[in-house]
């Protein structure tokens, strides 16, 4: 990671390198598109974006996978990937082989891969257990979100930066009875709710094109890792962002303690959680309101990326033929 007030850059050339690998582990996930059985996709998808990242030129450490080395055969939490590059270069990886896993089961829109990699020691390194997300878009740098504050207090004070009424305003929870004094209070303040059933990375990233959305707020309890694969977006394209652990069970606080993380009422900004130059690539597996899934002609599969970095602050959409799909296997 860069000294403070130092600035450094990842390899422009990963961005190309990491879109092959959402790309490889899309078309894994979607051979189990609306088959009804998670466990099987997302065991195909981890193995087939496992298989892509070894092939890459650099060493990668996982700060952000699937858990605890012992309860999951790839990406455990501190798992080396890769052989290294010539100028050993060390990096952390961030994976989420399959965001919304029963989006794919059910072959609803929106489900994705993602993979984020980042300046070694720059991840907040998180188990699978779940955060308090509160995110905003960009151009409002004096509007102060707060994941300790309430949802009217927090939506108060985007509508005075907005210049709007609260009643203006549209909200994105995930779908969970965890969030029905959430989505009272919502409610209550006088804002619209825009409810998902999974898939918060994109709710979050949403927030930053309210226009084009109609979403100028995220809030509400989803993954860890979620957590951080979106704020490692908002890095790329402006916003702010606060979040705060939450531990359900006592396997929950054990993971937490594991992975270092004792004070479980820190607040953690958007710094706290990308604190460095990083690279965001995302494929459609369902099609979805960031990208189409993919698709199968007689002649090729199609994807459809984005890959963003947070250095430049570039956004490259990505539609791929490959007419060749042996290459996959
Ligand atoms: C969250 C959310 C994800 O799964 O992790 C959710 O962040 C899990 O929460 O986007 P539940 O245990 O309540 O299902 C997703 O929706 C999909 O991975
Ligand atoms: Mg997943
Ligand atoms: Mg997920």
């Amino acid at each position: 990671m860069a000294e403070a007030g130092e600035k450094t850059e990842l390899d422009r050339a990963l961005a190309l390198d990491i879109v092959r690998v959402t790309e490889a582990t899309a078309v894994a996930a979607a051979q189990w598109l609306g088959r009804g059985d998670e466990a099987s996709a997302d065991e195909a998808a981890a193995a087939a974006m496992h298989r892509a990242i070894a092939r890459l030129p650099f060493e990668g450490v996982v700060v952000v996978g699937e858990g605890e080395e012992g309860d999951c055969p790839v990406f455990y939490l501190g798992e080396r990937i890769g052989e290294g590059s010539p100028s050993g270069a060390t990096l952390d990886l961030a994976v989420d082989p399959i965001e919304g896993t029963t989006l794919c089961a059910k072959a609803l829109p929106n489900a994705m891969s993602v993979l984020v990699v980042a300046e070694r020691g720059s991840l907040l390194k998180v188990p699978p257990i779940y955060m308090e997300k509160v995110a905003i878009g960009p151009g409002f740098p004096d509007c102060v979100v707060d994941v300790g504050a309430t949802a009217s207090e927090n939506l108060k004070a985007l509508a005075d930066a907005k210049g709007v009424a609260v009643s203006d305003l549209t909200v994105c929870v995930l779908d969970r009875p965890r969030h029905g004094h959430l989505i009272e209070e919502i409610r209550t303040a006088g804002a619209a709710l825009r409810l998902i059933g999974d898939g918060d990375i994109a709710g979050v990233i949403h927030v930053t094109e309210p226009l084009q959305t109609g979403i100028d707020m995220y809030l509400g309890i989803g993954g860890a890792a979620e957590g951080v694969l979106a704020a490692a977006a908002l890095a790329c394209l402006g916003g702010q962002m606060e979040g705060r652990l939450v531990a359900l069970n006592r396997e929950h606080r054990a993971w937490a303690k594991l992975a270092g993380l004792t004070n479980l009422s820190k607040k953690y900004t958007l710094k706290d959680m990308v604190a460095g130059d990083l690279s965001f690539a995302a494929t459609g597996i369902t099609d979805g309101s960031m990208m189409a899934g993919v698709h199968r002609s007689s002649t090729a599969i199609t994807t459809e990326s984005v890959v963003m970095r947070a250095s430049t602050r570039t956004r490259r959409w990505i539609r791929t033929e490959h007419a060749d799909p042996k290459k996959f296997s």
